[in-house]
């Protein structure tokens, strides 16, 4: 079955046809819309997801074991990703790689391989066989963009740490907008920022409902802090110092007085800043082996870069979803 309609020199993020006979059953017996990328989207467990990010939700939902070291960056797509990936990479291994080290390994590796995505990079095509995870050295470092009730259960049963990133809505959105375009080959055209705002009002969009998605680490945080920290893409740009220390307390490797007077905060904010990693060469020139070009992952890295692309009414009705579906949760994005 293809259901990508694209040719074999096509992009791998686009080959929806290279799935299990699992997936491929389980696809017609699943809500679908149009996807913003490949073809379609499709529901699964309450969240939308294109064909080829489904097998690698089955697949670790299957396979993965988690360990009690381990560590899971989970985020809304598009809000800031590339950014913690390169954040707690830095932080966690910053005795092995201290930041300033001139061969650190963010200064020749796309973030996305040093940490991968569980369902769309280590579990996809991985349905019989799962990957090899033994490489990985403690504490391991994963990504994901599943929601809670996605997550394998080895993870939600053990006391492995997860660190959620969300982002307003209205940046997440034109971020998403903006990425999924360059992801779009020519011939494919652009998509209308109006049609695919009306999909993300909607909830279809990459792992949407959005608000469900936010809400459901919202909640489980409240419930275990110890486990879940949570945390939004603003409140790191207001005060990444701050928000950067928190972390290593967080996750159990706090700043020492010696590594505070050494400036190593600041360091390894420095190397994982927008313009610091969107000017490196891997991040200018490569590629992921999916497919993407790294450079796709940067495009401003500013709070508020929806003001130049939605209008009032858009910004209205994104709004009032919001109120209505946060209300009482008290939570809300600035
Ligand atoms: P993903 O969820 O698909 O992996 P993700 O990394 O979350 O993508 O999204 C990229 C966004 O983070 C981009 O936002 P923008 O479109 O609004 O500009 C990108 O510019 C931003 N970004 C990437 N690296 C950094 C960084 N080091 N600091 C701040 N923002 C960043």
């Amino acid at each position: 079955m293809g259901t990508s309609g694209q040719g074999p020199g096509e992009p791998k993020y686009l080959k929806d046809d290279e799935v299990s006979e699992e997936c491929l059953s389980l696809l017609p017996t699943l809500p679908s819309e149009r996807g913003w990328v490949s073809s379609s989207l499709y529901n699964y467990q309450g969240f939308w997801h294109n064909a080829r990010q489904l097998q690698g939700v089955i697949s670790c939902q299957k396979h993965f074991q988690a360990q009690e070291t381990d560590i899971l960056l989970v985020t809304t797509p598009k809000s800031g990703t590339t950014w913690f990936k390169s954040l707690l990479f830095t932080l966690i291994n910053r005795t092995r790689f201290p930041p300033t080290q001139h061969d650190h390994p963010l200064r020749s590796n796309s973030p996305h391989m040093l940490v991968p995505f569980m369902e769309l990079n280590l579990y996809v095509n991985h349905d019989q066989n799962p990957p090899d995870l033994s490489s990985f050295t403690s504490p391991r470092l994963f990504s994901t963009h599943l929601p809670y009730k996605s997550l394998p259960k080895s993870v939600q049963d053990s006391p492995c740490k997860i660190v959620y990133i969300c982002r307003n809505p209205k940046d997440a959105f034109v971020s998403l907008w903006a990425f999924t375009n360059q992801l779009r080959l020519e011939e494919m055209g652009v998509n209308s920022l109006e049609q695919v705002f009306d999909q993300f009002c909607n909830g279809v969009s990459l792992c949407g409902p959005f608000w469900d998605h936010v809400l459901s680490y919202w909640r489980e945080s409240l419930k275990n802090r110890e486990k879940i920290c949570f945390l939004t893409y603003e409140e790191m740009k207001e005060e990444p110092g701050v928000h950067l220390r928190k972390l290593g307390e967080f996750l159990g490797c706090p700043f020492s007085l010696k590594e505070e007077d050494e400036g190593l905060v600041d360091g390894i904010l420095e190397i994982c800043s927008f313009e610091k990693l969107s000017n490196l060469k891997v991040n200018i020139e490569g590629k992921l082996p999916s497919g993407e070009k790294n450079s796709a992952f940067f495009r401003k890295g500013e709070v508020g870069d929806w003001k130049n692309y939605l209008t009032k009414e858009m910004v209205e009705r994104l709004d009032k979803i919001c109120e209505e579906k946060f209300n009482g949760s008290g939570f809300k994005f600035k």
